[in-house]
Parts: C-alpha cells; sequence; structure tokens
C-alpha cells in the first residue's frame, strides 16, 4: 500500500496554569515575562503549525489545568484551535495529568475541529485527504498517574501508518510491539527519541522551561513521513525565555578580577549565542582556593551577581543572573571524623547517610511549586550531602581555609 506522504506537528506539556517558577528575587522588569511565557511558547506553537502547514496536530497533553489558569486558559486554547479550524487543521488531543477530558469545562465547547481522546478506553480517529484514508490516530488520556498499556493499542490490519498518542510511559520494547508506526508521547518536558526504529517513540517535551531544572531550547517537533513510510522529526523553538546553568572552575591561582572577567565573558558569549530570546542563567563556581571561600564567607558573591545583572540588562535579549552557586570539591581531612567534638559527631551521623545509599533524605515534603518539583529536580544525593557536609563544617567553627580543596 503507497504512503501519501504526512506532515504534521506534535506537541504539548505547555502547563498554561504553571508560571516560570524557581527564583528568589524577580526583578519588575522581568515580572509580566514569567507569567506570560507559557501563553507565548503555546502561541507560537500554534503559528508554527500554521506556517509550516501541516495536515493535522497532535497534542500529547498536559496543556493547562482550566482551574488553575481560569477563564483565560480555555478562552486561549479555543482561539488558538479556531485558527487551525479556519485551515481546516484536525487536532488530536490526548489528555495527561492535569488536563482530562472532564476537566474541560462543559460551558466551553471545543471547535469542531478538536478530537479528545476519551479517559480509560482506546479512541480511534481516520486522518483522510481528497477523501482518502491517510493516516489512523489512536490514543487515550491519561487516568490519574497509571502508566500507559501498551497491549490496548492495535496495529492496523489494512497498514494504514498508524500514530499512537498517549500521556506517560511504557516499556520500550512493549510500544515496539505493537506494529505502530510513530508513538506520539507527552508528560516529559525534555525533548527525547528513546527509540527511531521499527516505530519512532517521540516525546516532544514543553514547548517553555519552567524552572532552573528545565534549561536550554524547548519546542515542538514537525514530523514528516514520506512514501517509503520514512519519518523524519524536525525541532522548533518556541520558548520565549530560556533557562541556562553554566559552571566554571576556579582553583588556588584565580583571583576574583579574574572570575568577574571570565563570567562576563561567558555572559556575552551565551547573548550573542542565543539571540532573539531572553534569557536566565544559574552560575555554578565550583573548584577549591581562595576565591572559592570569599565566595562563601563574604559579600563577593552578592557583588558579583549584581554585577552580572547589571550587565545583562539593556540590549536584547536581556539576560537576568538568577543565582550564583558555590561548589567546593573539598575533600575533609579524615581526622575531623575521628574527633570528640560536635564536628566529629556531626560528621559520623552525616557518613552513615554517605556510606548507605538506601538510607532516605526525607526530603518529598519540600517538594512542590516554587522549588523542585520531583525528585528528578534534585541535585543528585552525593552532592546535596557534600555540600551539607560543608555547610555543617562552616557552622561550627572550621573555615574552608583549614582544608585541602583542590
Ligand atoms: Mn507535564
Amino acid at each position: 500500500m503507497s504512503q501519501q506522504p504526512l506532515r504534521f506537528l506534535q506537541a504539548g506539556d505547555f502547563h498554561l496554569e504553571r508560571p516560570l517558577s524557581g527564583v528568589e528575587e524577580v526583578p519588575d522588569a522581568w515580572r509580566e515575562l514569567f507569567l506570560e511565557a507559557p501563553y507565548r511558547a503555546a502561541a507560537r506553537v500554534f503559528d508554527a503549525a500554521v506556517m509550516e502547514g501541516v495536515q493535522f496536530v497532535v497534542l500529547t497533553g498536559d496543556l493547562l489545568d482550566p482551574v488553575l489558569t481560569g477563564p483565560r486558559g480555555p478562552v486561549f486554547l479555543t482561539e488558538q484551535f479556531s485558527r487551525l479550524a479556519e485551515r481546516e487543521i484536525p487536532v488530536y488531543w490526548s489528555g495527561g495529568t492535569v488536563d482530562p477530558p472532564e476537566a474541560w469545562p462543559v460551558a466551553w465547547p471545543l471547535p469542531g475541529n478538536v478530537h479528545v481522546f476519551s479517559r480509560g478506553r482506546i479512541d480511534e480517529f481516520l486522518y483522510q485527504r481528497d477523501g482518502v484514508p491517510a493516516a489512523r490516530l489512536i490514543g487515550t488520556s491519561r487516568h490519574g498517574e497509571s502508566p500507559i498499556r501498551p497491549g490496548e493499542f492495535l496495529a492496523d490490519g489494512s497498514g494504514l501508518f498508524t500514530i499512537a498518542a498517549a500521556h506517560g510511559s511504557a516499556e520500550l520494547s512493549a510500544l515496539q510491539a505493537r506494529g505502530i508506526n510513530f508513538w506520539a508521547l507527552g508528560g516529559r518536558h525534555e525533548r527525547q527519541t528513546p527509540a527511531a526504529a521499527p516505530a519512532m517513540i517521540h516525546y516532544c517535551g514543553s514547548p517553555q522551561g519552567r524552572h532552573p531544572g528545565e534549561t536550554g531550547v524547548h519546542g515542538c517537533t514537525l514530523v514528516e513521513v514520506d512514501e517509503q513510510r520514512q519519518v523524519r522529526t524536525s525541532f522548533i523553538p518556541t520558548d520565549a525565555v530560556r533557562w541556562f546553568d553554566e559552571c566554571l572552575a576556579v582553583d588556588k591561582s584565580t583571583t576574583a578580577d579574574d572570575l568577574q572577567a571570565r563570567l562576563r565573558q561567558r555572559l556575552t558569549a551565551l547573548r550573542q549565542a542565543e539571540s532573539g530570546v531572553d534569557l536566565l542563567i544559574c552560575w555554578t563556581v565550583s573548584g577549591g582556593g581562595p576565591v572559592l571561600g570569599e565566595l562563601r564567607r563574604d559579600r563577593l558573591a552578592r557583588d558579583v551577581l549584581e554585577q552580572l545583572r547589571s550587565e545583562g540588562g539593556g540590549a536584547r535579549p536581556a539576560a537576568w543572573s538568577v543565582a550564583l552557586r558555590v561548589r567546593p570539591n573539598a575533600v575533609l581531612p579524615a581526622k575531623w571524623y575521628e574527633e570528640e567534638n560536635l564536628r566529629g559527631d556531626f560528621l559520623r551521623i552525616l557518613r552513615e547517610w554517605q556510606v548507605n545509599p538506601e538510607m532516605p533524605l526525607g526530603l518529598e515534603t519540600y517538594l512542590g511549586p516554587g522549588g523542585p518539583e520531583s525528585r528528578d529536580d534534585l541535585p543528585d544525593r552525593e552532592q546535596m550531602l557534600c555540600e551539607a557536609a560543608i555547610l555543617g563544617v562552616e557552622l561550627l567553627g572550621g573555615g574552608v581555609e583549614d582544608y585541602d580543596s583542590e
């Protein structure tokens, strides 16, 4: 059976209900962008659908929580869907965790070009071109936190190109075994293609990074299928603002002036490389030496950050330096662990967690809006325990100059 070429857009995880977060101070000039970025990025997804002349759009869930957005969310999406309706572009929407089909306000009917996959069963839609079926779309909306059940997705007997849409994850081998050509998946905010053949399995990511853990460019995916059923994906950036996590290493020979000069250079280079989009940058200075001690104890970190912030304004793209973290690569002297004093007691207790990776840290109660959203967003355990050791040692009277940092 010959394949009609296909051209469609995959997008998801708009999270219109979530402004940007994870920043202690938001300057006045950036407030509007923090609130508006999710909407601007989502609008660019629909711009891309129109500009690329796609045949249809597949949405893979977590577009909005209509209670949290208030009326603005459904009004915005309906306007965007209507833009596609005017161009006869159908939309196939698989709901995720925050947007099950029942959450959509009944008083606000969806335009007729929007096809929503039900919850708890697999729905099937045929995309027809000039009256001829060109693709088959099967999908479901997510049931709570449950994983995808690949066994319920069936390949097409007649061999029509089949796209499955769902939100969540499943064993790759189980997805591959279904005889489906393309899995359009949502629920991961970073773009990923866990498998390319025989079926392509693709997470398009979120159109907008939401917090310091979601670094780099975000967008949506243009999918093209040729007559030989070869699938090609291309990335379309849509983010209104972009997060960066920049690390610099210092050592015994680094002076405060060297550090400032290097940070300035890095900032200039980033603004040149990422032209056209505003930047939010978290800086990490790692290593050892006197400058690291000054950053931790004295005003230096504050001064450096203020300097970076004043450099980042003015010309577009603007760059706001969110924070400056200091991460010593310190090896504490072994004898400190043996001492009969508070520092020794503290380090011995902490070591229990360091040598027993199964001992829980119990950080779950600190997760949530405004900070890390999930365990995956936390720094790794070893790093956190290392920082806890250094902080404890400093508070208990030892200084960074006392130990050898490499
Ligand atoms: Mn999500």
